[in-house]
């Protein structure tokens, strides 16, 4: 295996026995191979989209494969296998269409649109040849993974939507032909990093899309104090991203006497007025992912992944069996919940039985946070915001979202948090929020200094935030603002954030805890000369840099 596609890579530049994050080798190839017979189907569908033919089912199939093999999303060995079936027939099946609409098959000479393996020993073989080391030169290899990255982002945003009954075409198609893009020799670094930008742009009409379904769905996220605290029932914990999976969730438990809680990314779900209405949803439990391996021990009760981040619970762990997922996410040991089956909701009979059986939560904290400040909201109290900037009582906001993860250098956002001046105020989406949202930080002129927009996607928020401040003070430039960029990031959903915010023009980004092992000095040479983006040192030095010292 070889795979540094997240932030905790070994020593910074791969893993390449076992995942830090627990990936099996024999998982991190099947990811591999399934990313390549999806790039295979790719250059079908793109040549069958020539006659105007577009397979929906195929569409979806490789977003939630993209998604499937996103950081900690699935350890399941089995549901890859499966997966890898499923695509040998897929693809087959639209091979035999481009043929029948006089379509070029033979034209199409990549590999992984014409692969079948049969036996364990020739998957395996495969799988093996077909990894990122795969790429030799250093700078391509880096410019195609920022794509598939970011691809996978956008992956995760698209599931997410689709499941709520937005889907654009358009996003899949670029999906797809940017796989194909990833596979051309004939491309130059300038060329990918072309395809690079354009992927944020398409990460922005992904962020957007969510946005709408989310909103439109469930309303928009109104300011909330949130509960830390816990009742005397057995409860649920729902964590990950999907807020399908909350609702019908939250609809299946009323009335069982089974409480419902909110776990890391989870959190927003909170601040949608469409959920507020239930009674036995009582709050957020515990911290960021990471905390997981604590926080399920002491939730007692049953758990539910929606989505990533799963952590592989410690052999001593004794909440293994209380654990379900669904959608992209799976874990060998963990209870499957399975899709929607002709539009009727899942069923999560078995989690409330399991559930009714359980002691309830013990309390590890108590007391309130406030979120929901996504852009309606902060956008009704506009004028607020406006008059603290122009009369000084605000003198920066700094964006510092993105993801938590477990490098103790991340203690670095903590103290950021903590030192940053008391006329500032942080706009934050995503998990990395879990690292300051605690702190007591206080309010300017009736503002809380934290303003958190909500789940990672909602970075959407902010930029939106952005842009009608520029509007409002009359600036031509994003960049103009009174903004700074501080972000954290772990997985790939944070690549398309990223990907997305270089797209809309934002300079000066600062990134950490460390710059993507994936990106070679070439490749971090382009984006620091063209976008100003650097790695973060001391929070002093930075505070300092960012002209924040008091
Ligand atoms: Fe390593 Fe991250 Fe890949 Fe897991 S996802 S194998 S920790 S680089
Ligand atoms: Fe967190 Fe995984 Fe990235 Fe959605 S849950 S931000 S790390």
């Amino acid at each position: 295996m070889f795979c540094f596609q997240c932030q905790e890579a070994a020593k910074n530049e791969g893993c390449t026995v076992r995942g830090v994050c627990g990936k099996s080798a024999d998982v991190a190839n099947l990811q591999d191979l399934l990313l390549f017979l999806c790039k295979g189907i790719s250059h079908v569908t793109v040549s069958l989209r020539k006659y105007g033919i577009e397979i929906p089912q195929i569409n979806r199939f490789i977003t939630d494969s993209l998604f499937m093999t996103i950081t900690n999303a699935n350890f399941d060995k089995n549901r890859f296998v499966t997966r890898l079936l499923m695509a040998f027939e897929m693809r087959n099946a639209a091979r035999e269409r481009l043929e029948n609409a006089g379509g070029d098959i033979e034209g199409i000479v990549f590999d992984g649109a014409c692969w079948s393996g049969e036996t364990e020993a020739e998957i395996s073989q495969k799988a093996f040849e077909v990894g990122v080391l795969n790429t030799e030169d250093e700078d391509i290899r880096s410019l195609r993974e920022l794509i598939i990255y970011g691809l996978k982002g956008m992956a995760a945003y698209a599931e997410h939507a689709y499941n709520l009954g937005y889907e654009e075409e358009e996003i899949y198609a670029f999906m797809q032909r940017a796989l194909v893009a990833t596979t051309d020799n004939s491309l130059t670094a300038e060329e990918l990093t072309a395809w690079v930008l354009e992927t944020g742009k398409y990460g922005v009409q992904v962020m957007a899309l969510l946005d709408r379904a989310n909103t439109t769905s469930y309303g928009n996220p109104e300011i909330t104090r949130v509960n830390l605290g816990v009742r005397n029932n057995p409860g649920i914990l729902i964590s990950g991203h999907d807020l399908k999976d909350m609702e019908e969730l939250l609809k299946q438990t009323e009335g069982t006497g089974v409480d419902l809680y909110t776990h890391s990314e989870m959190l927003p779900a909170n601040y949608y007025p469409a959920f507020k209405k239930y009674s036995h949803f009582v709050g957020n439990y515990g911290s960021s992912w990471w905390h997981q391996t604590e926080d399920f021990e002491n939730f007692n009760g049953v758990i539910l992944f929606t989505t990533n981040c799963i952590v592989p619970p410690r052999k001593s762990a004794t909440y293994t069996d209380r654990v379900y997922t669904t959608g992209a996410s799976g874990f060998e040991g963990f209870k499957h919940i399975g899709d929607r089956k002709d539009g009727k909701p899942k069923d999560f009979t078995a989690l409330i039985e399991h559930a009714k059986k359980c002691a309830p939560p013990k309390a590890i904290e108590s007391g309130e946070i406030v979120g929901g400040f996504a852009h309606h909201q902060v956008i009704a109290l506009a004028d607020k915001v406006i008059a603290a900037l122009k009369s000084g009582d605000i003198r920066k906001f700094i964006v510092m979202g993105g993801c938590d993860g477990r490098m103790t250098g991340r203690n670095y956002y903590t103290e950021f948090a903590q030192k940053l001046p008391q006329d500032t105020v942080i706009l934050t989406a995503g998990c990395a929020k879990y690292r300051y949202n605690k702190l007591p930080l206080g309010e300017i002129n009736g503002i809380p200094r934290i303003l958190d927009a909500g789940q990672c996607n909602d970075s959407y928020s902010l930029v939106k935030i952005a842009l009608t401040l520029k509007e409002a003070l009359g600036l031509d430039d994003v960049n103009d603002l009174p903004i700074a960029y501080n972000i954290a990031w772990y997985e790939q959903k944070a690549v398309i954030v990223l990907l997305a915010l270089l797209h809309l023009g934002v300079k000066n980004i600062h990134l950490g805890p460390t710059l993507p092992a994936f990106l070679s000095p070439n490749v971090v040479n382009v984006l620091v000369n063209n976008f100003g983006l650097s790695g973060i040192t001391s929070v002093d030095e930075d505070m300092e840099l960012l002209q924040l010292s008091t």
